[in-house]
């Protein structure tokens, strides 16, 4: 991965600017915009700045050990009290879930930092690395770019974020540059054990009811694999919104299936599909036909209920993906 020096120095002109930064991270959060986004809150604090941090939804609980996790706020503060906005690990202004001010544009500067595909750059100075397992990796090097030593609590977050968006090194951008940056953060002092225990092989229990219920409706039919969860599931065992319980890469591991779906009805009417497919198929281009996003492998978008219209319109449209690129 390279980023121009060019970039890194605009935004360290940017974070050299601001006394107080909000860091957003996306809805429904992962471990890549959670973990990216503490390890620069943490820089920042190093640099004698006062970072606020920000994310539509709560952390999960298999992450909320990370350093700062308890910090997050749900909404975002006063004009008056930010002078920098920093979007980690989201391709686009809508990801930030409503926590981005349009009263903003113009008046604060908007600094970009990430790493999907689909990302057409929105920031006043965009850092965006396509090719990079994980926004873990330009956030390091933004990091670097800032003078910051890697201690112990910016490497643990940025291994996480690298190992959770890889699903444990699995995917195929885990290049020998991202097995390096895991090495190098563990001798850092990055929590190489606790994270696999505590976020990778964890489980909460009630994510592991909902799979009960996305398994039992699971189908598959040739090399595609889906499944749907319909409102009142979920409302019977008390599964909130933001609550995507993981399906997306649950039901890629089904064996024969080269490309897989999960609907999820939500509250609105409106249903939450994620993608997933192997190496040779894009769903990323899917996604972003319905007004999603993201990544060749794994990719997301909200359509227009109910269930069974939603998958009327999109299966067609991954089996289409599935014929021209068998
Ligand atoms: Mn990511």
């Amino acid at each position: 991965m390279k980023i121009k020096p060019r970039l890194l120095a605009a935004a360290r002109e940017l974070l050299g600017k601001s006394q107080r930064p909000l860091l957003l991270a996306h809805p429904r959060p992962d471990g890549d915009t959670i973990g990216c986004t503490l390890a620069l809150r943490l820089a920042l604090q190093q640099l004698g700045k006062e970072p606020q941090i920000a994310c539509p939804h709560p952390i999960p609980a298999t992450m909320s050990y990370l350093p700062g996790a308890e910090e997050f706020r749900t909404a975002a503060p006063a004009d008056a009290d930010i002078d920098l906005v920093i979007a980690i690990d989201m391709s686009d202004l809508k990801r930030t879930g409503g926590l981005y001010h349009e009263s903003w544009r113009g008046r604060i500067p908007l600094l970009v930092i990430d790493h999907h595909e689909t990302n057409d750059g929105f920031g006043d100075v965009s850092i965006i690395a396509p090719e990079a397992a994980a926004t873990a990796l330009p956030m390091l090097a933004l990091i670097r770019a800032l003078d910051v030593p890697l201690g112990r609590n910016i490497a643990t977050c940025l291994l996480l974020a690298t190992l959770t968006d890889t699903r444990g090194l699995r995917t195929e951008s885990t290049t020998p540059e991202v097995l390096a940056l895991v090495a190098e953060l563990i001798e850092a002092g990055g929590d190489y054990l606790g994270i696999m225990q505590k976020t990778l092989d964890s489980v909460p229990y009630l994510q592991m009811r909902g799979w009960g219920v996305a398994l039992n409706r699971l189908q598959l039919e040739e090399k595609l694999a889906w499944t749907t969860f319909p409102l009142a599931e979920k409302e019977a065992l008390g599964i909130e919104d933001h609550d995507d319980l993981g399906l997306g890469n649950l039901i890629s591991r089904v064996a024969t299936a080269d490309i897989s779906a999960t609907f999820l009805e939500m509250r609105d009417g409106s249903v939450k599909i994620s993608f997933r497919a192997r190496p040779g198929y894009n769903v990323a281009q899917i996604a972003k036909y319905l007004g999603g996003g993201g990544h060749r492998q794994a990719a997301g978008c909200s359509v227009e209920g109910p269930l069974e219209r939603a998958t009327e319109q999109v299966l067609p449209l991954v089996r289409k993906e599935l014929a021209v690129n068998s």
